[in-house]
């Protein structure tokens, strides 16, 4: 049973945590955040979005959001959910293009959009070879060691008690 969750375990690390070192969080347009008169295609350029990467867009009002298609994106043309807390996290679930723009009034004219490209990720599978071999190699040997162990200990536990007993029965 041991050896199992330890399996497991091994399989999620091997799986599960290179995928959440390698995500990353954007805060959009950084220090500047969501606002008219930055170069959010300049922003973009030079960085590498990956599936499971998170956009941060941090503003005040009268600001928001809108997630559009490529045709909202160039005619600035809101649809969609409209996002307006201040403080929107959008997680990059799929790859290929996403367009964002500020929906208020001519914001997105003025430049206050975003288009960016997300890969597929890429670097991850270079580790996947090894989990083959780590499940087959580790579920008899522990537990049946572990018993034998116990069982040895138990019974030089049952002896020493034996040896007591019989020692405080002869004293009287
Ligand atoms: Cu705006």
């Amino acid at each position: 049973m041991g050896s199992n969750q330890l399996v497991a375990f091994a399989i999620a690390a091997i799986f599960v945590l290179p995928t959440i070192a390698m995500a990353a969080e954007y805060v959009v347009g950084d220090n500047n955040g969501w606002k008219t008169d930055v170069n959010y295609t300049e922003w973009a350029s030079g960085k590498v979005f990956y599936v499971g990467d998170k956009l941060v867009f941090t503003y005040g009002p009268p600001h928001n959001v809108y997630k559009v298609d490529g045709a909202g994106f160039k005619d600035c043309k809101p649809s969609g959910d409209l996002y307006s807390t201040g403080n929107d996290t959008f997680t990059l679930m799929k790859s290929g293009k996403k367009w964002y723009i500020c929906g208020y009034n001519d914001h997105c004219q003025k430049g206050q959009k975003l288009v960016i490209n997300v890969e597929s990720n890429g670097p991850v599978p270079a580790p996947i070879p090894a989990p083959t071999a780590t499940p087959t190699a580790t579920p008899s040997p522990t537990p049946a060691s572990n018993d034998s162990y116990r069982s040895f200990v138990l019974s030089w536990y049952q002896i020493f008690l034996a040896a007591i007993v019989t020692m405080v029965v002869a004293a009287f």
